[in-house]
This record gives C-alpha cells, sequence and structure tokens, in this order.
C-alpha cells in the first residue's frame, strides 16, 4: 500500500510536541516570512552574489536582531526561540542566518556584554531595529584559528588611541554602520567600536566566492585610525572578550545546520516522489529510501542535541566545549545531508532551481567559520583529555 511522502522529515520524530506553543509560533513567523521575502529569490540572489540589504529592516521588526539580548529594543527571547530562527533563516539561505548571527551575536552582543552604558545607547536600538548593520573583526589574513597572534594594533596617543592594521573575512564588513575590532595593545586584547566614515577605515568586498554568495565578505583596512577611549569596549580584556562573543554566534549555528539540512531532505523527498525512472518513482527504490531514512534519523539526531544545548543554554549551564559539540557535529552532518540530497536530484541536483548544492556549498564557509572543524575537534578533544592539542 503506498501513502504520501512526508513534508518535513522533523515530523518523524514529532521535535515540535517538545517545543512551547511560543517557541512554535516564533519559529512559524520566521518561516512564514522567509517564504514570503526570501524563498522566492535566493536562486537568482545567490547567482547575483547579491545581498538583499534592504530586508535589513523588516528583519529588525520581525525581532530577530539581537533576539536573545535583554533591553535597548532587542526582543529578549530564550535561547532555544532564537535557535529556531536561525534554523529557518539558514533553511532559506546561510546568507540570512550569518547576516543575523553577526549582527546580534557578534556585533550587538560584544557592545551588550563589554559596552559602556553610552555605547550601548548609540548603538543597540538603530542594531535591533536594523536601521544599523554592525560587523565583527577578529580574523586576520594571518591569523585565523589562532587569533590571539593578531597583528592588529592599537597604541595610546593622549587620551586617544591609533589603530593600525586590517581584518579579513568580515561578514557585512563592506555595509557596516559600526565595526568591534579586536587590536593588541600594551595591556594584551582589547576591543574597539569603529564607526564607517572614520578617518583611515576602509574596506574593500572580497569577490568571486563559491560560498554565502547572498552574503557580503569583505576585508577592513585601518590606517592611522584615532579613537577616542569612548570608543573601547570598556570591559572586554584579553581573548576571552572575543571569544565569548563566538559562543554566542556558535550556538545559533548549531540550530541553523538543522535548517539547512532540513531543507535538502524536504526537496530530496518532494524530487524523489515525482520523478520516474524504470517506470516508478525514485522514492520507491531501495537505495533512495536508504538514503532518505539515514538522513532523516542524523537530521534528527542534530535537531534534538540542538534543542538540549538550547535547553542548558536557557538554564545558564552550557560550557564552551558543549557548544563545541554542537557546532562540530551539526555542521558536518548537514554537509553530508546536502551532497547526499543532490545525488537524489540527478543531474537537477547541480541547478539553482534546487536548493541542496547551494547549502553544501553554503556549509562550506559555515564548517570552516566561526572555529573550522578541526578546532572545535580539538575543543572537544581538550574536553575529554585535559590535554591541549593546539600547539
Ligand atoms: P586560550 O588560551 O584557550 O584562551 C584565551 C582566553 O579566552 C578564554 N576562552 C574563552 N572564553 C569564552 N568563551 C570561549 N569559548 C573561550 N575559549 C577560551 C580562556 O579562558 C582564556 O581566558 P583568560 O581570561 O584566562 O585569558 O586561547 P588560545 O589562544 O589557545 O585559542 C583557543 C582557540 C583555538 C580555541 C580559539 O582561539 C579559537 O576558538 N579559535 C578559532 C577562531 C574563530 O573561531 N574565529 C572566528 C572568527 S568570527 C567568525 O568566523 C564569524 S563568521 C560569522 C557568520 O558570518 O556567521
Ligand atoms: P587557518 O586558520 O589558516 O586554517 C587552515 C586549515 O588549518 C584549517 O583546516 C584549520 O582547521 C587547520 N588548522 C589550523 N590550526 C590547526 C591546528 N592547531 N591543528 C589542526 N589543524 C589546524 N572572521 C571574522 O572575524 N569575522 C567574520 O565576520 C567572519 N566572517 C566570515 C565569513 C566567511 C564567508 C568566511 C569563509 C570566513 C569568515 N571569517 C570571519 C573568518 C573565519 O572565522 C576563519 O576563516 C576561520 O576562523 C579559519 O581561519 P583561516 O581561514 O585563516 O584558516
Amino acid at each position: 500500500m503506498n501513502g504520501k511522502p512526508m513534508k518535513d522529515p522533523l515530523e518523524l520524530l514529532d521535535i515540535a510536541s517538545v517545543l512551547t506553543d511560543e517557541e512554535r509560533e516564533i519559529q512559524a513567523t520566521v518561516a512564514r516570512f522567509l517564504a514570503d521575502r526570501v524563498r522566492p529569490h535566493i536562486g537568482e540572489w545567490f547567482e547575483n552574489a547579491h545581498f538583499a540589504r534592504e530586508l535589513a529592516p523588516e528583519l529588525g521588526k520581525l525581532g530577530v536582531l539581537g533576539m536573545h539580548l535583554e533591553g535597548y529594543g532587542c526582543a529578549g527571547t530564550n535561547a532555544v526561540s532564537y535557535g529556531l530562527a536561525c534554523l529557518e533563516l539558514e533553511a532559506a539561505d546561510s546568507g540570512f542566518r550569518s547576516f543575523v548571527s553577526v549582527q546580534g551575536s557578534l556585533s550587538m552582543f560584544s557592545i551588550w556584554k563589554w559596552g559602556s552604558q553610552e555605547q550601548k545607547q548609540e548603538w543597540l536600538p538603530r542594531l535591533a531595529a536594523g536601521e544599523a548593520i554592525g560587523c565583527f573583526g577578529l580574523t586576520e589574513p594571518d591569523f585565523g584559528s589562532n587569533p590571539s597572534g593578531m597583528r592588529t594594533r592599537a597604541v595610546r596617543d593622549g587620551d586617544d588611541w591609533i589603530l593600525n592594521g586590517s581584518k579579513m573575512w568580515i561578514t557585512n564588513g563592506g555595509i557596516a554602520d559600526v565595526a568591534t575590532v579586536w587590536a593588541q595593545t600594551e595591556h594584551g586584547i582589547r576591543g574597539f567600536l569603529v564607526p564607517r566614515g572614520t578617518q583611515g577605515f576602509t574596506t574593500r568586498d572580497i569577490k568571486q566566492k563559491m560560498s554565502l554568495r547572498a552574503s557580503i565578505t569583505s576585508e577592513l583596512y585601518f590606517d592611522n585610525v584615532r579613537l577616542p577611549e569612548s570608543a573601547r569596549l570598556p570591559l572586554a580584556e584579553g581573548l576571552r572578550g572575543p571569544l565569548s562573543c563566538l559562543n554566542e554566534a556558535r550556538f545559533g549555528i548549531l540550530f541553523g545546520a538543522v535548517g539547512a539540512a532540513r531543507d535538502c531532505i524536504q526537496a530530496a523527498i518532494e524530487y524523489a516522489d515525482s520523478r520516474v525512472q524504470f517506470d516508478k518513482p525514485i522514492s520507491s527504490f531501495q537505495l533512495t529510501q536508504k538514503k532518505l531514512a539515514d538522513m532523516s534519523l542524523s537530521l534528527g539526531n542534530a535537531a534534538l542535541l540542538a534543542l538540549h544545548l538550547g535547553r542548558l543554554k536557557d538554564q545558564h549551564r552550557i560550557r564552551p566545549e558543549q557548544i563545541s559539540v554542537g557546532k562540530l557535529n551539526n555542521v558536518r552532518e548537514a554537509i553530508a545531508i546536502a551532497r547526499e540530497c543532490r545525488t537524489i536530484l540527478g543531474a537537477n541536483g547541480i541547478s539553482l532551481e534546487y536548493s541542496p548544492l547551494r547549502h553544501a556549498n553554503n556549509l562550506e564557509s559555515v564548517l570552516t567559520y566561526e572555529g573550522t572543524s578541526e578546532m572545535h575537534t580539538l575543543i572537544v578533544g581538550q574536553a575529554i583529555t585535559g590535554q591541549v592539542a593546539f600547539r
């Protein structure tokens, strides 16, 4: 007896049943927005390397920018709701989840956690509304996985600071109104807020990307940029400052990856149901079913892991190495799923008309940024053995 295909592979484990009504409502609202404003255009935006900047105020109105932060115009939701919003954003395209991660978890969080009252009042309400855009400069051309070696340097000149150096691979860099920039000082690493238009601060967008094409990635240059002491994030001292922001963004990614994988499996189920070879839908072949069953198992595991970590975060007892477990596992599983789904679509799988290869290409960046899979393996290895293997 034949039945109807399952539309959402997360239904297999009834994942939605362990969410609260409010969490389900937030997830559905974000999904509706994306279905209306992003999904119809995303293939074209990816092909043309276009970031739809005009959506920033709409995302602000939707409440997803800095949504898990309290005060200053932020929605103040729980961590699971933020994760579910990331899941839906990444189901549409990793570029939109990236935009929201960088705005809320890196730019806004750095100010919210480490900034002065004046800095918070000046920037957070505008960033939450999407009226201003933020970016976060940690990576440099010669220092990616090892940010402690950064060369960008800020030195005192009277009451001011003079900033010199460059940052590389910075999401939103070319369109940001304010950059959170991490630099060495004589007292160690410190963070600075550098507004667009500050003399000596320039940006250049990185072209010819084969991944995250619907997102802007840029280089930042600082040539004798003079900043007042009030531009320094007063509470951030050492590498702990930027790394604490990464915890927030990595948390969003471990949910986001589930969304990208879900979208790929949905596309594959739909395609397998309608594509006929040897006079039968390809969904009726055992090899196709094994692929779909195995992928749905690993999707369910990833979703349950994300939810577990979300509940720990909401109880304020999540540890960085647990976030590494989630990012490492869920991104690794998502990219494997995206590639496998592409095979189910045959030649059509290489067309931008379908999402799996776009997701797979995007996930190449996701595997690398916010700590490469190797770095997260070593963070987990260190937690298990007590031995540091980075150096
Ligand atoms: P280490 O000696 O281990 O630590 C230095 C200080 O930092 C503290 N710390 C943390 N604090 C908060 N959260 C964490 N996750 C932390 N990990 C370490 C640590 O306690 C220490 O504090 P203190 O007060 O004792 O000084 O540092 P290390 O130099 O050995 O490096 C450790 C390592 C390799 C894990 C770290 O540097 C790392 O995570 N590297 C990966 C770099 C990375 O993830 N870069 C991401 C750049 S941003 C980005 O990619 C945005 S993409 C966004 C998008 O578009 O979505
Ligand atoms: P490297 O650190 O040079 O690593 C190269 C390879 O060596 C990797 O496989 C790595 O795992 C491996 N490796 C390095 N050290 C070790 C070791 N000790 N043991 C084993 N293997 C090791 N950065 C920001 O600051 N802000 C942003 O907004 C931002 N956005 C990004 C957007 C995109 C699209 C991309 C692709 C990157 C972005 N990044 C951003 C940069 C990103 O965080 C870095 O690319 C990442 O941290 C890795 O650094 P790297 O590329 O220099 O690689």
